[in-house]
């Protein structure tokens, strides 16, 4: 189907496919950079992993250094449709110092700064409290041990300066992600100083003050992890409290709740209680997996939660997973477009009147027009999308992937 036809077809729906095209422009994905190297960064090695975050597979191609993971960047935001974020984690330093947590600096992340300021990207910024002997406890900012968690306390104040930093560069704010691994693997019998411990660790973290349109702090809540299956000291409840008092961003990642949970009819329930959100886009298979996303149930709810409760605004979209069984390149490109496609969907749907047959309570409406609307050709608004961007589709798009990945292939 042409474009003009697709065009004809929505607006008899009073849909204008324009509207949405020029809104999916403005909307920028964070992707993360852990995806291009199967979450190893590029600290010396002390040989150490706590935290229990591990990428399975082994497919030729994971960028080794900096550089190659920037080309690697490159290619997918060549891929692409629109502008967009990188979110950088802190063990991706791009240095030939070897600082540790507790040493890090804006000038160890400035190839990253001038490299983002050429392509027109901008940062967002996570510290690593994994992958590392004093996370091999699985314990971080709640460790019974005040030297540790003095250690993470320090390692976040310098990534929040660190991202505050990037943000002044880049005229937009960088979102500062704090997830920690802390918990415990099987029944604890006092919790609640472990989350005391935590509650005041972050309080000392977040203690400098930073301008809000140079820094977001937010932090993200967990279920369970592998090797903490008992408790997660910063559990949902624990992050939706802290977020509200205390007035930093929650970050809901669509891994860390029960598997049978929506996390897209959380966002209407939080969003009436913290200011901005952020998300963690991913795909649990039956636990906290981080499949590659798909153009699935799972991701069209939430996207047209982002869409009709009118949360795109205050909601930054990150995405988190990492499958090193396939092309990461082709990983990136395809989940990226994923949550696009969703977000055009939403765009495309003829909101006015399906909330109007709900408030009439005109269920049988609003469940003819939920599937029959799935008959529009979302596909023909999209590669419309994708041709204004100059970006390609289908076979074109396969071959560009085919051809970048036998690039790389021969990185060992
Ligand atoms: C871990 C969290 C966290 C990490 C990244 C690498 O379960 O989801 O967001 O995946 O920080
Ligand atoms: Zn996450």
């Amino acid at each position: 189907m042409t474009y003009d036809s697709a065009k004809d077809a929505f607006a008899a729906w009073g849909v204008d496919t324009e509207v949405a095209i020029d809104a999916l422009g403005q909307i920028p994905i964070s992707v993360h950079c852990w995806q291009g190297d199967d979450v190893v960064g590029f600290e010396q090695k002390t040989g150490a992993s706590g935290g229990g975050i591990q990428a399975t597979g082994n497919h030729p191609g994971r960028a080794r250094t900096p550089d190659e993971l920037r080309a690697d960047l490159e290619f997918a935001y060549s891929m692409i449709p629109g502008k967009h974020r990188l979110n950088l984690h802190a063990f991706y330093l791009d240095t030939d110092e070897t600082p540790d947590r507790d040493e890090i600096e804006f000038k160890h992340f400035e190839p990253w700064v001038d490299w983002a300021r050429d392509q027109g990207i901008g940062l967002d910024f996570n510290p690593t409290f994994f992958a590392h002997s004093k996370a091999d406890d699985n314990l971080t900012l709640s460790h019974p041990d005040q030297g540790i968690r003095d250690f993470w306390i320090e390692h976040g104040k310098r990534s929040r300066e660190i991202a505050a930093r990037m943000g002044a560069a880049q005229g937009t704010p960088s979102v500062n992600n704090i997830w920690v691994p802390d918990g415990s693997k099987d029944t604890p019998v006092d919790r609640m100083s472990a989350r005391r411990r935590l509650e005041a660790s972050l309080d000392e973290m977040f203690a400098p003050a930073h301008d809000k349109a140079h820094l977001l702090d937010a932090v993200e809540s967990k279920l369970f992890g592998i090797g903490v299956e008992a408790m997660t000291v910063g559990s949902h409840e624990f992050y939706l409290g802290y977020a509200i008092r205390k007035g930093t961003l929650l970050c809901l990642d669509m891994g860390h709740f029960h598997p049978t949970e929506n996390i897209a009819d959380k966002l209407s329930s939080v969003a009436l209680s913290v200011d901005e959100l952020l998300l963690h886009v991913s795909r649990p298979m039956r636990w906290d997996s981080d499949h590659v996303i798909l153009l699935d149930d799972s991701i069209r709810q939430m996207a047209q939660e982002l869409v009709f409760a009118d949360l795109l605004d205050r909601t930054h979209i990150g995405l988190d997973f990492f499958d090193a069984t396939i092309s990461r390149t082709a990983a990136w490109v395809i989940g990226v477009r994923n949550m696009q496609k969703a977000l055009l969907e939403a765009l495309l749907m003829p909101q006015a009147r399906l909330k109007a047959a709900e408030e009439a309570l005109d269920l049988t409406t609003r469940f003819v027009l939920t599937e029959e609307l799935k008959d529009l050709p979302f596909s023909a608004v999209w590669a419309e999308f994708c041709a204004r961007n100059e970006r390609p589709t289908g076979s074109a798009l396969i071959r560009d992937l085919d051809g970048y990945q036998a690039r790389v292939a021969a990185r060992s």
